[in-house]
């Protein structure tokens, strides 16, 4: 890292940051700073004494400039409910919230695109997609508070992923505030645009450390006319995986949600979760919510439950059920949202958002809940996630009783054990939630050294005097 770089604005800077944006939107009173400090798991808790709210992209970059020039370190944050603590000040850096960028700009459904600023909400941009008849499909359990920024800045996946992309796949065009204040003007609307490197892709994914994202063209799709939700319980994650097989092959429409949960994450949810009710009457070692879409208005509903009886047949499914209203859908993605706030009740959690080949997730669930047991005895692995991206939230819960700090103490140690397995079956120790503070020791230990003295080299082009979110990622 630079070593004249300000973590925290020097004082007599602080007139000079503050008439950026004006008195009303720089924050300096400690009440109204405190959300933003701290995660919401309470894994973090950084500390700042300011936090601006630029109101366009030119008070954006006037801002880098002058942080840029005075060697300035400044950490964005949209809504803060970023996994990793890249969002967080740990060492009292100006804080650049995002969320006054938030203008729809544009819904063109002829070119199936919106246009939208950085701090629009994701769920306000399903909304506008909705209106115009279209579908916005990037959906997080976190999206009535996470950013357009963050979801592009983490490259976020969540459960409509498997048919239509991470949020990478979703960019078309975007607009970018450089480390030295220029703009980067590349809001295009075109799907073809083969002039020179392809730029965009670059901050996506970089957790604010390359540049700051203020706009972004988003794709669009037809909104589907039949849709079918189905809760199942089954034997296994290879019963799992066999199953969204015959799920593609067999049902005419798309398979566009395919999440896996094991039981104990359920007995969570069941237990914690505003009102979560079991689908099924009999218990099941293991979950699937599948979700189908089509262009058809008619015939989904049967082809779903033929699939599903033949898939009874032949020993995959144990019991299911079809929402039969709107109200019985939401309430299965209700449940399924809840998942990360159901954890906290249960004491200490150590999370790993891993990902490996989709045929791979049996025997890693099953390898990395027996050796997860054996270096902690009576330590509850919860596995869920989208494993139709082979995309697995291995979490694990703290022994009933044990003591939570104890527990959180051997963090390291854990991973250590999982990323191992994870690196066995040629998998990524962070699939969704990206780098921040929390995996950057393990970067290093798992990234090829090509690819990460490339990722050195870009950070120096484009940030030579590292002020953006230091500590992050790399
Ligand atoms: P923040 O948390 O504010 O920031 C995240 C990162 O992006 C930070 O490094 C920050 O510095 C940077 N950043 C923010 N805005 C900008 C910008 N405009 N320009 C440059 N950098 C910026 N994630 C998934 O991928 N899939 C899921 O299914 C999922 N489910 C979740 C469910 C819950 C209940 C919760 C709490 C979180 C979940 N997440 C999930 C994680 C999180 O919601 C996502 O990472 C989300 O994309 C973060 O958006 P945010 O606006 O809150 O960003
Ligand atoms: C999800 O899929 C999120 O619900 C969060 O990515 C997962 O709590 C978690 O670890
Ligand atoms: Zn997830």
């Amino acid at each position: 890292m630079n070593d004249q770089l300000r973590r925290a604005p020097a004082p007599d800077l602080l007139p000079r940051f503050v008439q950026i944006v004006g008195d009303k939107y720089a924050v300096t009173d400690a009440q109204t700073l405190a959300p933003h400090l701290i995660e919401g798991r309470g894994l973090y808790q950084g500390r700042s004494s300011l936090m601006l709210r630029p109101g366009s992209t030119q008070e954006v970059a006037a801002i880098l400039k002058l942080a840029n020039e005075t060697k300035t370190a400044v950490v964005p944050q949209g809504g803060n409910t970023g996994l990793v603590g890249g969002q967080i000040p740990f060492d009292g850096e100006l804080i650049l919230s995002l969320t006054r960028l938030d203008k729809i700009r544009e819904v063109d459904a002829a070119s199936n695109t919106i246009t939208v600023e950085a701090g629009v909400v994701l769920q306000r941009a399903q909304q506008a997609a909705e209106a115009a008849g279209r579908l916005f499909p990037l959906s997080l359990g976190s999206e009535g508070s996470c950013t357009i920024g963050g979801n592009l800045s983490t490259n976020a996946g969540g459960t409509g992923a498997l048919a239509y992309g991470i949020a990478r796949e979703l960019v078309v065009g975007v607009e970018v505030v450089l480390a030295d204040g220029r703009v980067m003007h590349l809001l295009r609307k075109l799907k073809k645009d083969n002039t020179g490197y392809d730029l965009r892709h670059i901050f996506v994914g970089a957790e604010g450390t390359l540049g700051i994202i203020t706009a972004a063209v988003l794709k669009l799709f037809p909104r589907p006319r039949a849709v079918e939700t189905a809760f199942i319980g089954l034997p296994s994650p290879a019963a799992a995986v066999k199953l969204l097989n015959l799920a593609q092959a067999r049902v005419s429409g798309t398979v566009t949600g395919f999440e896996l949960m094991a039981r104990g994450i359920i007995d969570f949810a069941l237990k914690h979760g505003h009102g979560n009710r079991d689908p099924l009457a009999g218990q099941h070692a293991w979950y699937v919510l599948l979700e189908v879409s089509s262009q058809q208005d008619k015939g989904l509903r049967e082809e779903v439950e033929h699939f599903l009886a033949d898939a009874v047949e032949q020993g995959l499914v144990e019991d299911a059920t079809i929402a039969a209203s709107l109200d019985q859908t939401k309430a299965f993605w209700h449940m399924r949202h809840t998942l990360t706030e159901v954890q906290k009740p249960e004491g200490g959690s150590i999370k790993h958002d891993v990902s490996v080949p989709v045929a791979a997730v049996p025997d890693f669930i099953a390898e990395a809940s027996a050796a997860v047991i054996a270096l902690i005895p009576g330590s509850r692995p919860v596995p869920f996630g989208h494993v139709g991206d082979g995309n697995i939230h291995f979490n694990v819960s703290q022994p009933i009783g044990a003591d939570k700090d104890a527990f959180l103490a051997r963090w390291v140690e854990v991973n250590n054990v999982v990323d191992k397995i994870v690196l066995k079956y040629h998998g990524s120790i962070s699939a969704e939630h990206g780098i921040g503070t929390l995996k950057r020791d393990s970067l290093v230990k798992v990234k090829d050294p090509v690819a990460l003295a490339l990722m050195r080299d870009f950070k120096k082009m484009l940030d030579p005097n590292g002020i953006l979110n230091p500590g992050k990622v790399l």
